[in-house]
């Protein structure tokens, strides 16, 4: 028997429901072992294909006095703490949104700042341009984007995406809290770290617009600390993708730095243009790793949707006429309206579209996206009630980074919330937090440092090399991947693991445990709005 919960914490006013399997009883004890009073409501959920688990829930949404508890089956085991607090995420939301100053690269990480995870500046040396590599130059900044030292544009305009929006969406959640050097300086914190990735950003546009996919090396670095890797450095071709995506970054970025630094906001807008020009004047180019360079080739074969994403930004910016005009064009080579990973992107557009003042877009443009939030909020309610752990996945949607999945539709969730004002669609989403923070098959917080079962092995360098035994608190591990593909997680998971469980918290694992910026963004904008705007 086994009982698994949200182990940082439910909001009171929320609905309440722990996982039970193997028994369907138990009682809901004040963490002092009296009685609260509150009698859970048990109901059977039966065979969970997900999972392979039979499964109760058990809500205990009736109780809303903040406090610690904890649930107690007959036989006495008892489940982790169950915390009801007003302000439960806090502490792990700061940590989530922490964790882009520790990818930092080109810096030192300070002790005031990093606290024991200090390390020197790295990756400083001159880069190579990979079709001319005699050509030299610094390109410095940026956030390393995963596990390994890479920089690539696709995922980071994502990131900037998921943050942005964040940001603009909920402003109340970020408290200006982050502590790093450029905190106090009269920009909200979120935006001084978003800039970071900016400034190296515009550095990877070369001058006719087209903007170059990445900067890595030829190989992932060994496991050392990013101050010892000294791989040469190359910044490879420009993509469309890379293009289109940055256009659309920064024109949202020029939106929100407008009223914080006039001058930085024009830059943006300037390199978004340039961006768009190169893109009018090139179909599309997606982009194929070169042979001799094996790091992440965040490959996608079709780009209507990064530019459907740039057309819209760019249009909510300068309001001209050619921008309006290209999207009905873009919007049906889209498949899906809602996506907000790092290859599909035009759910970023809906969100430009869907929260723009009224009337800045046509009805033909606001409907389709309307209808794709609402209709792709209705499916995943469906399949979060059905689910056995509450939560959105299908079994064959266990793939590589599962929770950019669970949480990027925890966002769509909360998109169809803010459209309709139904709270069935928060509730849902705030269920997709909970299976993230502990209520999964495994009993484990897929959140470093928050809850009481934290994975602890994050597929990280600079984790694996600083000596320090627990990771650096905040990051968002990748998540269960039903058809796992790095060697350790095939020998430690066996045949015929049901997908949700294919999970292996190693530092080898970078197909189950690894981390990225996008899924710390993506899990930022959900969490936002459970801080920000209730
Ligand atoms: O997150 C990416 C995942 O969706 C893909 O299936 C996988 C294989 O292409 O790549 C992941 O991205 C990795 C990138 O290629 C390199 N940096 C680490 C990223 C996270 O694992
Ligand atoms: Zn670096």
């Amino acid at each position: 028997m086994a009982i698994f919960l949200d182990q940082v914490g439910y909001l009171p006013d929320s609905k309440k429901q722990a996982v039970m399997t193997g028994s369907n009883s138990c009682r809901l004890l004040s963490e002092s072992g009296e009685s609260t009073g509150v009698d859970p409501i048990i109901s059977y959920n039966g065979y969970d294909e997900a999972s392979g688990d039979t499964t109760w829930r058990v809500d205990f949404s009736k109780l809303t006095l903040p406090g610690t508890y904890y649930l107690e089956d007959v036989e006495g085991n008892r489940s982790p703490a169950v915390h009801i607090r007003p302000d439960c995420y806090r502490d792990m939301f700061r940590d989530l949104s922490r964790m882009f100053y520790f990818q930092r690269c080109g810096c030192a990480l300070e002790a005031p700042y990093a606290g024991k995870f200090t390390h020197k500046a790295c990756h400083c040396a001159e880069v190579r341009d990979y079709l001319a590599p005699e050509r030299r130059f610094f390109l410095n900044k940026g956030w390393h984007d995963a596990g390994d030292y890479g920089r690539y544009v696709t995922p980071g305009a994502v990131t900037l995406g998921h943050l942005l929006y964040a940001y603009e969406l909920f402003p109340a959640a970020f408290a200006d809290d982050l502590q790093f050097p450029e905190s106090g300086g009269g920009i909200p914190d979120i935006l001084s770290e978003c800039r970071y990735e900016l400034d190296w950003m515009l550095g990877m546009q070369l001058p006719d617009g087209g903007v170059a996919h990445k900067l890595t090396s030829q190989y992932h670095a060994p496991f050392v600390m990013p101050e010892d890797d000294s791989l040469p450095f190359f910044r490879y071709p420009v993509s469309s993708l890379a293009t289109a995506d940055f256009a659309a970054a920064t024109a949202l970025a020029y939106r929100i730095y407008l009223p914080f630094d006039k001058a930085y906001a024009e830059r943006l807008l300037d390199a978004a243009e340039l961006a768009w020009s190169w893109l009018t004047a090139h179909p599309a180019l997606v982009f194929e790793d070169p042979k001799d360079c094996h790091t992440g080739g965040y490959g996608d074969t079709c780009d209507a949707d990064e530019r459907l994403w740039a057309c819209a930004e760019l249009y909510r910016a300068r309001k001209a006429p050619q921008y309006l005009t290209a999207l009905p064009t873009l919007l049906p080579r889209c498949k899906e309206l809602t996506a907000l990973g790092w290859g599909d992107v035009a759910g970023f557009a809906g969100f430009s579209v869907l929260f723009a003042d009224a009337g800045v877009f046509p009805e033909t443009v606001v409907e389709p996206f309307r209808s794709a939030f609402l209709e792709k909020a209705d499916e995943l309610l469906a399949v979060t009630e059905r689910s056995g752990y509450r939560m959105s996945l299908k079994p064959d949607e266990f793939v590589w980074g599962s929770n950019l999945s669970v949480m990027s539709n925890a966002c769509v969730l909360i998109a169809a919330a803010l459209l309709t004002n139904d709270r069935s669609y928060a509730d849902a989403a705030e269920e997709q937090l909970h299976y993230l923070l502990g209520r999964n098959p495994l009993g484990v917080s897929y959140v470093t440092g928050h809850g009481s079962n934290p994975f602890r092995n994050p597929h990280n360098r600079p984790t694996f090399a600083d000596g320090i035994d627990e990771p650096i608190p905040g990051y968002v591990s990748g998540g269960p991947n039903g058809r796992p593909s790095d060697e350790k997680a095939c020998a430690l998971i066996p045949e015929g693991t049901p997908p949700m469980k294919c999970y292996a918290d190693v530092y080898e694992s970078y197909s189950t445990n690894e981390i990225a910026i996008y899924w710390n963004s993506v899990t930022v904008l959900a969490a936002a709005y459970f801080i920000g705007s209730r």
